[in-house]
């Protein structure tokens, strides 16, 4: 069994990647999990890239163990790719979603057709023991909506129409979001990484 720590605080994250991978030779654990909570962790990157591998490493450097780690957000290409990197910050960190989720559709008010463009971004970064950093991107295309629409998932998915299932992500079964979403991709392609490295 390979225990693998994902560097997240965010429980949402979790309950996908254990739906994504699901091995039976794979533990995914929480930084909960690990009692590593409290450990500070600095995201000052500019790019997904880099705020996954700082939080992959300041894990892995305390671990010595596999880390993963994800960094995420949505771009929205009227707002010139915002909220970006900055998506769980935007507006606050503790703002409900609802009122981020319904501001951007409020900016995005005169936008029509393909103005409203917007995809998710899912950066992957892996540590291995010996130090060697792996990443991997998985993106998915959609538009904003023009109201939220349904109840699942977390974060922007209500506001997040995507173009391979004709509704919002909030609208989608785990299933089906997982299996076109960003986070799926970029675990995905993690995976076929780390199987031709073998
Ligand atoms: P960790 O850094 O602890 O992993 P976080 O929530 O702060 O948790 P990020 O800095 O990567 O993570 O911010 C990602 C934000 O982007 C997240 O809080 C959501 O607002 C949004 N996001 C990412 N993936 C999403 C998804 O699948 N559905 C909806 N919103 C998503």
């Amino acid at each position: 069994m390979t225990k693998i720590i994902v560097a997240t605080g965010n429980e949402n994250k979790m309950k996908e990647i254990r739906q994504i991978i699901k091995r039976d030779d794979i533990q995914f654990v929480s930084l909960k999990d690990e009692g590593l909570s409290d450990v500070e962790i600095v995201e000052d990157g500019d790019t997904f890239e880099e705020n996954a591998i700082i939080k992959a490493k300041t894990i892995a450097d305390i671990t010595g163990t596999i880390v993963i780690a994800d960094d995420s957000g949505l771009e929205v290409d009227y707002l010139d790719k915002a909220p970006g990197v900055y998506s769980a910050r935007y507006m606050g960190e503790d703002t409900p979603y609802t009122v981020k989720n319904n501001h951007i559709i409020e900016l995005l008010k005169d936008a029509r057709g393909v103005e409203r463009s917007a995809r998710f971004v899912c950066v992957i970064a892996c540590v291995m023991p010996d130090g060697n950093v792996i990443t991997t991107r998985g993106t998915i295309e959609g538009q904003i909506g023009y109201e939220e629409k349904g109840e699942n998932g977390f974060g922007y998915d209500p506001i997040f129409l995507s173009d391979e299932l004709g509704k919002t992500f909030a609208e989608s079964s785990d299933e089906e979001k997982n299996s076109i979403s960003h986070r799926g991709r970029a675990l995905k392609n993690l995976y076929d990484k780390l199987k031709k490295m073998n």
